[in-house]
């Protein structure tokens, strides 16, 4: 029984082995179900950026990417990457929360991140992307600019806390919502400068769910997002009972309790100052 099981492992292991040592480096099937948003590219070498969407929306971005030696054709599998998105303003410049880039697990040229953006301009223009990587210790820079489409529905708010802190909040998940208990999932950040943003660790975001167009009802089962260390990331549960459009009235609670931004929603206050918007 247990050789039986044992013995596909083996072949497995043997095989993936012999890949990575194997001269073509370049499975094709390592973008599969991904759409390629952009070639940054200066010549020497290209990174290739997907989504699965194939295109940059405001909000939370998911990014794959992959970095080609355009002398030797092939695909970088221990590249050190780092990426700066900045938006260019009239009269100012200024950047936006991001993941670090890391290399995807059981992938061999296949890195990932991800990028939030709080805003676009007109026609999705203002926002640049540079890459920077070292490959045998000689640096290399490629930037180019973006088109980022603005988002339907608010997918993440920034505002300024009674802390006189100036924050981000970002809807993660769900991507495709439920009837009934859906796990939410939100990042939260603060603006430390223009260029540096940084995940606030161990605030409260709670969570009330409402349907304007049906008496703003709320649902029941809903739980406040709390941090989650291992990600960074914070999470709760978001019951949606029906199909439509949905507020998700939020309150930012510190450590102490104390609510930094939104309002509870009572028969004078259908809408917190602090939300974000579904609709499926
Ligand atoms: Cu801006």
């Amino acid at each position: 029984m247990k050789i039986k099981y044992l013995l596909p492992l083996l072949f497995i292991t043997l095989l993936s082995v012999s890949c990575s040592t194997d001269n073509t480096n370049t499975p094709h099937d390592e973008t599969e179900g991904l759409l390629k948003i952009q070639d940054f590219s200066n010549g020497d070498y290209t990174i290739e950026v997907y989504s699965k969407s194939g295109l940059f929306y405001t909000g939370y971005n998911h990014i794959s990417l992959r970095i080609k030696n355009l002398n030797t054709n092939k695909y970088l599998e221990n590249a050190n990457i780092e990426w700066m998105p900045v938006m260019q303003m009239p009269t100012m410049e200024h950047s936006c929360p991001k993941s670090e880039i890391t290399k995807v697990e059981n992938k061999q040229t296949i890195y990932e991140g991800y990028i939030i953006y709080q805003m676009t301009g007109m026609n999705g223009s203002g926002w640049s992307l540079t890459f920077n990587f070292t490959i045998d210790g000689v640096n290399h820079t490629i930037k180019d600019t973006i088109n980022l489409i603005q988002s339907d529905l608010q997918n993440v708010t920034s505002f300024t806390g009674t802390d006189e802190v100036r924050y981000i909040i970002a809807l993660v998940e769900p991507n495709q919502p439920v009837i009934g208990t859906n796990k939410i999932k939100a990042g939260l950040f603060e603006m430390e400068s223009m260029m540096n943003f940084t995940e606030v660790t161990d605030y409260t975001i709670a969570l009330d769910p409402r349907m304007p167009s049906m008496g703003n009802h709320t649902s029941p089962y809903n739980k406040d997002l709390s941090y989650n260390s291992t990600d960074r990331m914070y999470y709760g549960d978001l019951s949606l009972t029906m199909t439509g459009y949905w507020v998700l009235n939020l309150k930012l609670l510190n450590e102490e309790n104390s609510v930094l931004k939104g309002e509870d929603i009572t028969e004078s206050n259908a809408k917190s100052s602090l939300y974000l918007e579904i609709e499926f």
